[in-house]
């Protein structure tokens, strides 16, 4: 590409979707508002395993605007169970049985799928039946047991209480570990275990290098349980056409082309039929990339009343029911020489999978098992996942899904290795790092990574950090017995962003294609519409792909609108999730451009009366070899072709292409990110006076949203290191159920991050890009928990576990030093607390 063809990538072009956000102009579902629309609520289970024995919705059917109010049972026909089977089910007869000869109500000749899991991750891996409302049994607590419709939300909600539900408490299990031990309460009684899979992956000789291994490290880390805590809750609403049979369904998602292909199978209506618009979305971080029971139900119900239906989740049900994020316990060793050299790695997980399979939840943690070796090389490498079912809310997707886990992992134990062998943790790193290369290359896990610099980016960290300096720092406050304490963490790490390729999705089972498709038109007028399969809620695709337009056509990025988010303005997309967008959807814009490019060529040079080979594209006008006055611009070659009068022999009119990317691999961006901490030995209180990152994502489209997205990445990371955990209490209720109970970052507690680059080009696609939505929340948890520990390490603290709150840290330290952790009063459970103020007045000296 020219210099002149960039003359907007690489440049931070302002966001033109942020007027409309900032200025109170955006349209979430939650404004839609349409005649006659009626609002669901949902009664959820106060239990996290129990019989329902009895639901009595009578009282509520009197309650004051409500129109409506259904069960399971009642609902059984237009949720896949056919009639015969719910009156089998009335009857008291085996439902199972009843069901064999099925017929849905939709007359189709299989029944309906009862939930879809599309990602099943071995061929014998365990799907319960998942129902939008409970049927006979709760599983967790906020399964929806009954709902609601109501001319007004607060009508809606208000009717919940008045129905009577019985039931019979259950055994429940909310710890993996203990899940899986004999005799464990079963979460699934069917499936006679809470066993959902197990998934190996090995290469090498891992035996040998173990027994070779001059040092064998061994470690156990858990990641807690996350509740993504997007802006936007969930939302829905559904619009039947006034004839019945089509339906338009506006849905807060990520995944506007899964939630059609999936509801119309699920519920039976035809795709054509079925219009999924995702509106202005506030936020999803892989919480929204899933399609809902409330989702499920808004359709039906629309469906089978005829009128809008509309659904808003509040907060706390947010907490209770939209999927959770990690929920792993990893065992990790390193096989080292005294020198430092890695020869083997072995992984053992336990996932937590939840209650119930949802999109993508047994996936997760096989998505990381190829990101484990980082950016290291080694002889040999195990990696065994077991998947586990617990009476608590199912899991899935949750930004950096899979590889933030393992990153968090391998850079743990680089620092527990360095420690065992007393070398500096950035040596050791340096020591074990793949020598750069620029095509794909293998690793220890068996797949290619397409290029790197590992050692580059890593220096520069170092350096930017002043690694040395802080070093020595840390020393005098160790020798000076300072109160605070200096630390450094580092965390490198690679991931496969760009998901991605369609064969190497299928070859590990995951139910979906990874092409993305893009439409370019340019109008009558000379003005670009680019239409996307990508879905952003966040990440800034109108802009960006304005500018991938823009360049590549040589016009200005504002004579560019882009369309996205709706399958009847779209209907081909797979959508935004594992920073994917730019390296297949952002790529697919630019292809499509060079074919827009290449018809413009050619009816350019009948305009001229020249040989194509002859006509030259710059900035947006073809001109003549040799005769630059000779030319005519790339609007005036959309006019002609609209006009259609005068094409050469056999082209069609208008100026237009498509292009669908598959590319042959995903790409690996990849980074060192180093956190300074000061830890108040006092109190356990962290904080961050200094954060140095540097990624490399190929060549970069708009810096100011690269920028923006690590911010928010490292802000969720420190979020997770410091701060956030889902808690349960043994009966398995929800004890953070608020975002008083929860905590997330706040500005206060996000530093200035020191943010650079380098730039390796990916050779799996044309641009070179790489993605960059989940770098920061993979990288930031293990640099800032190495960090912590590395400031304590001197009084002999190896370990701690997220979120490092004031209390857990201060107890670690205690333990450490010989003491009663228990002697401070207080709150022993490890929640944190941002109670007290972060005072960074040391933050200069750092
Ligand atoms: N970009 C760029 N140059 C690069 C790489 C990326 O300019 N070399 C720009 C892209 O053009 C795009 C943005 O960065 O505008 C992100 O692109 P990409 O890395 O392809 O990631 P996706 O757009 O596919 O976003 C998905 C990723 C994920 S998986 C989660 S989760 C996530 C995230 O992005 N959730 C988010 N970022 C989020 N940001 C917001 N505000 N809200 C969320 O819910």
């Amino acid at each position: 590409m020219t210099e002149m063809a960039r003359r907007y990538m690489g440049n931070s072009v302002p966001r033109k979707e942020d007027p409309a956000f900032l200025t109170g102009h955006a349209n979430w579902t939650d404004n839609i508002k349409l005649p006659g629309m009626l609002h669901m609520a949902l009664l959820r289970s106060p239990y996290a395993h129990a019989r329902i024995t009895s639901i009595d919705v009578s009282a509520a059917e009197e309650q004051p605007g409500v129109v409506a109010v259904y069960t399971d049972e009642d609902l059984a026909p237009d949720l896949g169970m056919s009639e015969t089977e719910a009156e089998a089910r009335r009857a008291g007869i085996d439902v199972d049985e009843a069901s064999e000869t099925d017929v849905t109500p939709t007359g189709n000749d299989e029944r309906q799928p009862r939930t879809f899991c599309g990602w099943p991750v071995t061929e014998d891996i365990k799907i319960p039946d998942h129902w939008p409302l409970a049927r006979g049994e709760v599983i967790f607590a906020g399964e929806p047991v009954a709902v609601v419709l109501a001319t007004d939300r607060y009508l809606a909600q208000d009717a919940l209480q008045f129905i009577e539900v019985n039931y019979e408490p259950m055994s429940v299990v909310t710890d993996i570990e203990k899940a899986l031990e004999d005799g464990a309460p079963l979460v699934h009684e069917k499936l006679g275990t809470n066993e959902c899979y197990i998934w190996t992956l090995g290469t090498g000789d891992i035996e040998n290098a173990f027994s070779k291994a001059d040092v064998v490290v061994s470690e156990r880390y858990i990641q807690q349980r996350l509740i993504p805590s997007a802006i936007e809750t969930r939302a829905v609403v559904v619009q039947p056409a006034p004839l019945g049979g089509e339906f338009t369904m506006y849905t807060s998602t990520q995944v506007p082309h899964f939630v059609k292909d999936i509801l119309s199978v699920m519920c039976g209506v035809p795709d054509t039929k079925l219009r999924v618009v995702a509106p202005d979305v506030g936020g999803g971080f892989g919480s929204k990339l899933n399609v809902y029971s409330e989702e499920v139900l808004a359709l039906v119900l629309a469906r089978k009343l005829g009128v809008p239906v509309k659904w808003v989740e509040d907060r706390s049900e947010n907490h209770l029911a939209t999927t959770h994020g990690r929920g792993q316990v990893q065992y990790i060793e390193l096989a080292a020489t005294n020198e430092g050299k890695i020869l083997g790695m072995k992984v053992k997980l336990l996932a937590d999978v939840g209650a119930y399979l949802q999109l993508l939840g047994p996936g997760i943690a096989i998505f990381g098992a190829f990101t484990y070796p980082g950016l290291y090389t080694f002889d040999a490498y195990s990696f065994e996942c077991t998947g586990v079912f617990t009476n608590l809310t199912p899991t899935d997707a949750y930004r950096g899904a899979g590889r933030s886990e393992a990153a968090y992992a391998h850079e743990r134990i680089m620092d527990a290795l360095a420690r065992e062998l007393d070398m500096d943790p950035a040596e050791l790193r340096l020591k074990n790092l793949m020598p750069p290369f620029d095509e794909p290359t293998m690793t220890p896990a068996g797949v290619q990574y397409d290029s790197g610099n590992y050692e580059a980016c890593m220096r520069k960290a170092l350096e930017l950090v002043e690694y040395e300096e802080l070093r020595a720092q840390q020393k005098r406050r160790r020798e000076s017995g300072d109160v605070r304490q200096i630390g450094i963490g580092i965390g490198n790490f690679t991931e496969s962003g760009g998901l991605s390729p369609s064969k190497v999705t299928a070859a590990v089972r995951l139910q979906s294609a990874g092409w993305e498709a893009a439409s370019v038109r340019m109008l009558a007028s000379g003005k670009v519409e680019v239409i996307t399969g990508t879905s952003p809620h966040g990440q800034g695709h109108v802009t960006s792909w304005s500018q991938i337009a823009a360049d590549a056509l040589g016009v200005d990025v504002d004579d560019v609108e882009v369309l996205h988010g709706d399958t009847a303005i779209a209907p081909y997309g797979r959508d935004t999730y594992g920073s994917r967008s730019l390296p297949v959807g952002g790529v697919a814009v630019h292809l499509a451009c060079e074919k827009v490019v290449d018809k413009a060529r050619k009816l350019a040079a009948h305009m001229l009366e020249a040989a194509e080979e002859d006509i030259e594209f710059e900035a947006g006008r073809f001109s003549v070899a040799g005769s630059p006055n000779q030319n005519v611009t790339i609007q005036d070659v959309a006019g002609a072709a609209y006009l259609a009068d005068n094409l050469p022999e056999g082209m069609e009119p208008l100026l237009n292409a498509d292009h669908v990317f598959d590319p042959p691999n995903f790409t690996w961006p990849y980074g060192t990110h180093v956190c300074v901490v000061e830890v108040d030995t006092e109190t356990g209180m962290v904080t961050i006076p200094k954060y140095v990152a540097v990624d490399d994502c190929g060549p970069v489209i708009n810096p100011a949203i690269v920028d923006g997205q690590l911010h928010g990445g490292i802000a969720q990371g420190i979020g997770q290191a410091l701060y956030e955990e889902a808690l349960y209490d043994e009966d398995g209720n929800l004890v953070t159920g608020t975002m008083v109970d929860y905590l997330i970052p706040g500005a206060p507690e996000v530093p200035n991050m020191i943010l650079d680059r380098t730039e390796t080009p990916s050779p799996t696609n044309p641009m070179g890009v790489k993605g960059i939505g989940e770098s920061g929340a993979i990288a930031a948890q293990p640099a800032v928990i190495n960090a912590v520990i590395d400031a304590l390490s001197h009084e002999g603290v190896t370990h701690i576990d997220m979120p490092a709150s004031p209390m857990r840290v201060w107890q670690t330290l205690q333990a450490a030093r010989g003491r009663d952790a228990r002697s401070r009063d207080a709150d022993l459970s490890g929640r944190p607390s941002l109670s007290s103020d972060p005072v960074q007045d040391s933050v200069d000296e750092v």
